[in-house]
């Protein structure tokens, strides 16, 4: 135990607000996993966070749990890492409240995300979907996070975060460890696009474009055999001006490992009609595993209430000491 926490710490949560998608897979969730053994890893299923817009209680808790299935069978490991509720540690709301007392109204009206979702949600724009970042932080800095996996539309929060940070120990004195966004190579899966539209991010909102890590090999081929590509042929990498191939390309060489230059040269002077359903079936792959093990953790309720409940113990006993040490340089009475 205390030799391990001399090892970097990091640091990642995702809302279940939806179901999980290939875009939070490869994103966010495989650098998780291959990060476990290197760091000592705290990964957390932020369902504060999703209360930031309206919930169905019932949905919210089956999905939560099933999240956490998910996280399992994508290779999390409770043994390696700590896998927990953010609701069941309440440090993460008390040092929320702090952290907004640090932030200024001009810093979150700027976040791209809170403009994004107050447009989305016009009819219900809260107090809490403005200040969503400072709760992120809040997770990140409890556990004094070096590194935070994410997507790179997340890369705002962390830099928001690290500012926060650094405003708190510049006005007391060294208090949070600085944390760093850490975000796959563009080729990677940094930002895995909708296949409907490939100008937009593949999000859990939008069911069409977007592949769920629970979707049977069937309705993954469908959508990858209807993805939007361009009126040319050729298989090849251009951002500009071939937005919907380049995705797919990305998606191909994130599922398979293969380089963008060997994907290409695998479909030169193959059409479309070979490409897209090659795509799918690498995704089917790489899915099935994940879909299988993750439907046979969600019979097994009993084993997943015991990671959930261990984990919220041990990250509790951390975040407390990151707490502690804050009331006191606040100024507020010891208990
Ligand atoms: P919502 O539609 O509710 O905003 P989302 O589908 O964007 O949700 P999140 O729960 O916000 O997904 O994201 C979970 C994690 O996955 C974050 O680290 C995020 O950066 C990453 N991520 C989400 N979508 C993508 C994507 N399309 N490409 C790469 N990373 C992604
Ligand atoms: N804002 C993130 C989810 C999130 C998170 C975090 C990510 C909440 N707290 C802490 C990393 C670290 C999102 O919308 N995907």
């Amino acid at each position: 135990m205390e030799n391990q926490e001399r090892k970097k710490r990091v640091f990642s949560g995702i809302q279940p607000s939806g179901d999980l998608t290939l875009g939070s897979y490869m994103g966010a969730i495989k650098n998780w996993v291959a990060m476990q053994d290197e760091y000592d890893c705290v990964y957390c299923i932020v369902d504060m966070h999703a209360i930031t817009v309206r919930q169905n209680p019932a949905d919210l808790r089956r999905r939560a749990l099933e999240q956490l299935a998910q996280y399992l069978a994508c290779g999390l490991d409770p043994e390696k890492s700590i896998l927990f509720v953010q609701s069941h540690v309440p440090q993460h709301a008390e040092l929320g409240w702090i952290l907004g007392c640090y932030t200024q109204f001009g810093e979150l009206s700027r976040m791209t995300q809170f403009k994004q979702k107050s447009q989305q949600h016009a009819d219900n724009i809260t107090a809490g979907l403005f200040t969503y970042p400072v709760l992120m932080a809040a997770d990140i800095l409890l556990y004094q996070a070096d590194f935070v996996p994410v997507g790179e539309d997340q890369r705002q929060h962390v830099e928001l975060c690290r500012d926060i940070a650094q405003r708190f120990n510049g006005v007391y004195s060294d208090t949070f460890v600085l944390p760093e966004a850490f975000i796959p190579r563009v080729d990677q899966g940094a930002r895995v696009m909708s296949l409907g539209n490939p100008l937009n991010k593949m999000s859990k909102s939008d069911p069409e474009g977007c592949v769920n890590l629970m979707d049977p090999p069937e309705v993954i081929q469908r959508k990858f055999k209807r993805a939007v590509t361009d009126s040319e042929t050729s298989v090849r990498y251009d951002k500009e001006n071939k937005p919907g191939v380049s995705n797919l390309l990305t998606i191909y060489c994130a599922a398979t490992g293969k380089s963008l230059e060997e994907a290409e040269a695998a479909f030169a002077g193959q059409g479309y009609g070979v490409f897209k359903p090659a795509v799918g079936d690498a995704v089917i792959e790489l899915l099935r595993p994940i879909r299988e093990e993750a439907a046979r953790l969600m019979k097994d309720k009993a084993h997943l209430e015991s990671v959930y409940r261990e984990g919220a113990q041990r990250a509790g006993r951390v975040a407390q000491r990151t707490l502690d040490k804050v009331h006191r340089k606040v100024g507020f009475i010891a208990r």
